[in-house]
């Protein structure tokens, strides 16, 4: 296995502070079996859970107005895969990467599969583009993709998508997301009933190409890039999508795609009752799709949709098996560091939702005493829990404390010196 940071590194950090964490978790693992809740079995859990990491993450993002590129930015797939690989590393809680085509395509796939499994990396759900014009292409997708009024731009949206099922075949990958821009800026535009019907026209004859074994995953998003309609806007129209689509069609929630202060966690509770929960992009907001880190604004929220999955987790729902994929923008920080605080703070909210009392929080439901329900949601949010995920990261070989040891292996200056910028470079995402 090919080890971006030395061992040696970890080793080290990891020796500073094992002590402190043995420790803490102990203490914690004393007050928990006070509350008849084993720690290590919500460790195992924990170490058993694993979030996907986006190629497009690992380079700069930006905004409408400007990007500003970090040092050593990944140049092409390979380097992106190199970063995934320090995240993995250091965290051992993203053991996988959802790809973005044409972004990530390349000529030897067999090579990019090998640099993956050197790295400890699989490939998640791969991921079309029909949002941006690739150079050289036939037909523009400035008003639509697999809605455009015409055929034959809809026939070239529809043969990208059947493309990047045929490259994620050769990387094993098992799931297609699907996310398009259409939509329109003005009343009277576009004609809201025969868009749909172009979209789901589009989307049939992509879903007859899936394999047996596959999922196809579709995104649903207010607004952004279109500002008056947008074809597949909410979680209502994405589950039409998926029962109009079939059985290997689910529903991918955002959590940057919706109004400010929607209950997402219940949009979620409903698509697992009807079986049509895809998956997530993780991320945070504050006003509306922000791609901020996950779980930098409101854990609390985060914490309350892990609260439905561990729920659903626990009822056991035939089939139940979302997807978890981050997807933010980083514009502030090193990419590397802000990827790995954000699968961390997936695995906490993970953590805190396994910790919950469901046998006392059904009976306050049962009930009717509000009070004491919320207090048992908060009693298992109030809990640190980072003594769990810490000694989760320290028995699989990662870091006590990821962030502190990605610094003290100059893995930045090193990549730096190896990847110089290039004057003007586009990648990562506007
Ligand atoms: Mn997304």
């Amino acid at each position: 296995m090919t080890t971006m940071i030395s061992t040696s590194v970890i080793e080290a950090e990891n020796e500073r502070r094992k002590e402190a964490l043995k420790r803490d978790y102990e203490s914690l693992g004393e007050r928990l079996s006070r509350r008849g809740i084993d720690i290590e079995t919500v460790k195992g859990k924990v170490a058993a859970y694993g979030v996907a990491v986006p190629s497009w993450g690992v380079g700069t993002g930006g905004t409408r107005f400007a990007r500003f590129p970090g040092q050593g930015e990944p140049r092409n797939i390979y380097d992106k895969l190199e970063d995934c690989g320090v995240i993995h590393q250091l965290t051992r809680a993203t053991p996988t990467v959802s790809l973005h085509i044409p972004w990530d395509k390349v000529a030897d796939l067999a090579a990019l599969k090998e640099k993956g499994t050197a790295l400890g990396l699989s490939f998640d759900a791969m991921n079309s583009n029909t949002f941006s014009d690739a150079p050289g292409q036939a037909h523009s997708y400035k008003f639509g993709s697999l809605t455009h009024t015409d055929a034959a731009t809809r026939r070239q949206a529809v043969e990208h998508n059947l493309e990047c099922i045929e490259i994620g075949k050769a990387l094993g990958s098992k799931a297609l997301t699907v996310w398009i821009g259409d939509g329109s800026n003005f009343p009277g535009q576009s004609n809201f009933t025969r868009a749909f019907e172009r979209y789901l026209d589009s989307m049939k004859q992509v879903y007859a190409a899936l394999p047996d074994d596959w999922r196809i995953f579709t995104e649903h998003k207010m607004y952004e890039p279109a500002f008056y309609s947008t074809v597949v806007q909410d979680w209502g129209t994405n589950y039409l999508i998926a029962q109009e689509l079939g059985p290997k069609a689910f529903c991918l929630v955002d959590l940057g795609h919706h109004a400010p202060n929607v209950n997402i966690e219940m949009i979620v509770a409903r698509l697992i009752q009807f079986r049509k929960l895809g998956g997530f992009h993780f991320n945070d907001s504050k006003y509306g799709d922000d791609d901020l880190d996950t779980g930098s604004i409101d854990p609390y929220r985060l914490f309350l949709v892990f609260n439905e999955l561990v729920d659903a987790e626990t009822r056991g729902p035939e089939g139940f098996d979302p997807a978890h994929m981050l997807d933010q923008s980083h514009n502030v920080t090193d990419p590397i560091e802000s990827l790995m605080t954000s699968a961390m703070e997936v695995c906490r909210a993970y953590a805190q939702a396994l910790i919950v009392n469901r046998g006392a929080l059904e009976s306050f439901q049962e009930e009717n005493d509000a009070l004491m329900a919320s207090e048992t949601l908060k009693a298992a949010f109030r809990i640190d829990v980072e003594p769990i995920l810490a000694m989760a990261r320290l028995e699989a070989g990662g870091a006590i404390a990821p962030v502190a040891t990605y610094r003290a292996s100059g893995y930045r200056a090193k990549v730096a010196y190896e990847r110089p910028a290039i004057a003007g470079g586009g990648g990562g995402i506007v």
